[in-house]
């Protein structure tokens, strides 16, 4: 029997901008990805922009009911910064009533909700005037962080600052998977710098908040990096992808500093990011209580192809490795490797000081999953099933092992719009189905999670 504690959280993750739906419904103003769809909508798949979520705004009581037919114990979203402060300054009271609403529905049914403020979803107005290329976002992101602590910290005792603040820099500024969808290694690393900045500033409101009775950390996707031989040149092309997408955020909100070697790797290629004095302290002094780790698939790299400094920084350190032994979830093309989440977890238990975490979100992806309906109307879907299993062997493993876990979130609850991938790819334990007024149906997994949240666990 694979066993966990009594305690143990088990839940489902999701993000606001992904799921309310009512884009600029009672006050709320546009995000960038409002914005961006009006503009541009053909890059979105099927041209389904974000209005097109699982209109949580309308149904979460429906929501809710069903995770607590699941047996769910705790539910990660966040808050919609654009909803709550249309213009960065006035508090919306409509917003304020809804998320008041919303948390206290999870709670009178024995969910325990933990609570983002950033999942890639920049108000419009921020973006307009730069973004996170401005020192002003910090202050800017400070000053939401504060009001939300004021209006919500008497219900919520979990919180977290971003969700894999790395995605947006990488996505943003290296790549065009968002907006402002620049290449810029250099734009790229102040962007992160202003990030990290703004969540220990975020931490810090919190500590000074009058409920500050609860714990604030972070999310990040820390895919573990492998290298492709013990060869040397391997060896450090891992090392220095480990430095850059892993300990840059990593160290810097565990231990409150940046790793020396990347400020050095940044001096030597002139990519310092500027800095004021007393930042250095901010990070000192406004570490994480716990971390939740979004873990999907690992990194395999090899040395670099070729030099190709500074055009495709980081790629001038590394590239791509196929491992010929992976294995592939074939309905989105991800590796599956279920030891990822146990090196992680040992990682954490040697390397950060044991500190508490949790899986904040481990799914699959599947296109077309309508093709897995049986004629009853549930998607069976077995695949999912062995993901959970396999996955929740070795974080077992790693718990027993002493690493400080202290829950599991699957990405999904119910299949959600995934910004320009829309709805190509479902990750939820329940169906959605646009064509029929969001109705939700359940999957084959959500019963088997069930089953194993009553008992806590299941047989090998
Ligand atoms: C994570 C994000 C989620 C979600 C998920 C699935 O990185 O935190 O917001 O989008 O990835 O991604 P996709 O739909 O592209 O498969």
């Amino acid at each position: 029997m694979i066993t966990f504690s009594k305690d143990f959280l088990w839940g489902a993750a999701a993000s606001a901008p992904q799921t309310e739906g009512a884009a600029l419904v009672d006050g709320k103003s546009p995000t960038v990805w409002d914005k961006w769809f009006e503009l541009e909508p053909e890059l979105f798949y099927e041209g389904v922009g974000p209005e097109q979520t699982s209109n949580t705004y309308y149904q979460y009581k429906e929501d809710v009911a069903l995770m607590k037919k699941m047996a769910l114990n705790s539910y990660r979203t966040s808050i919609s910064w654009a909803r709550i402060l249309p213009d960065g300054r006035a508090v919306n009271v409509k917003a304020v009533q809804f998320y008041r609403d919303y948390f206290q529905e999870m709670k009178s049914n024995g969910i325990e909700p933990i609570i983002n403020l950033f999942h890639f979803d920049m108000p419009w107005w921020l973006m307009e005037k730069g973004g996170w290329e401005t020192r002003e976002s910090i202050e800017a992101f400070a000053f939401y962080a504060q009001v939300v602590f004021e209006q919500f910290g008497d219900i919520i005792k979990k919180w977290t600052t971003f969700n894999e603040p790395l995605v947006h820099v990488e996505c943003g500024y290296l790549g065009e998977a968002h907006y402002p969808k620049v290449v810029d290694f250099t734009r790229a690393i102040q962007v992160g710098y202003h990030t990290l900045l703004a969540h220990a500033m975020a931490v810090n409101r919190y500590k000074n908040s009058k409920y500050n009775d609860g714990e604030i950390g972070i999310i990040l996707n820390l895919s573990p990096v492998y290298p492709k031989s013990t060869h040397v040149e391997d060896k450090k092309a891992a090392h220095i992808t480990d430095l850059i997408y892993i300990r840059s955020f990593l160290d810097t909100v565990v231990h409150g500093y940046f790793p020396e070697e990347l400020i050095q790797l940044f001096k030597t290629h002139q990519l310092l990011p500027k800095v004021e004095e007393e930042d250095k302290e901010i990070f000192q002094r406004n570490i994480v209580d716990f971390l939740g780790v979004n873990y999907y698939q690992p990194l395999r790299v090899q040395r670099p192809k070729k030099e190709q400094f500074p055009a495709q920084f980081p790629s001038a350190f590394a590239s791509h490795y196929d491992w010929p032994n992976k294995k592939i979830n074939p309905y989105r093309g991800w590796e599956i490797y279920p030891e990822g989440i146990y090196d992680l977890g040992m990682r954490l238990k040697n390397e950060y000081k044991n500190i508490s975490w949790y899986v904040s979100e481990n799914g699959m992806g599947v296109s077309e999953e309508e093709r897995f309906l049986d004629e009853s109307g549930v998607v069976q879907d077995s695949y999912r099933i062995d993901f959970l299993k396999e996955h929740l062997i070795m974080l077992q493993k790693a718990i027993s092992e002493g690493s400080n876990c202290f829950g599991y979130h699957m990405w999904t609850f119910v299949d959600c719009w995934s910004w320009l991938n829309a709805y190509k790819n479902r990750y939820g334990f329940y169906r959605i189905d646009l064509e029929n007024q969001f109705k939700r149906s359940e999957k084959a997994s959500s019963l088997w999670l069930k089953q194993v949240i009553v008992e806590n666990g299941f047989p090998m």
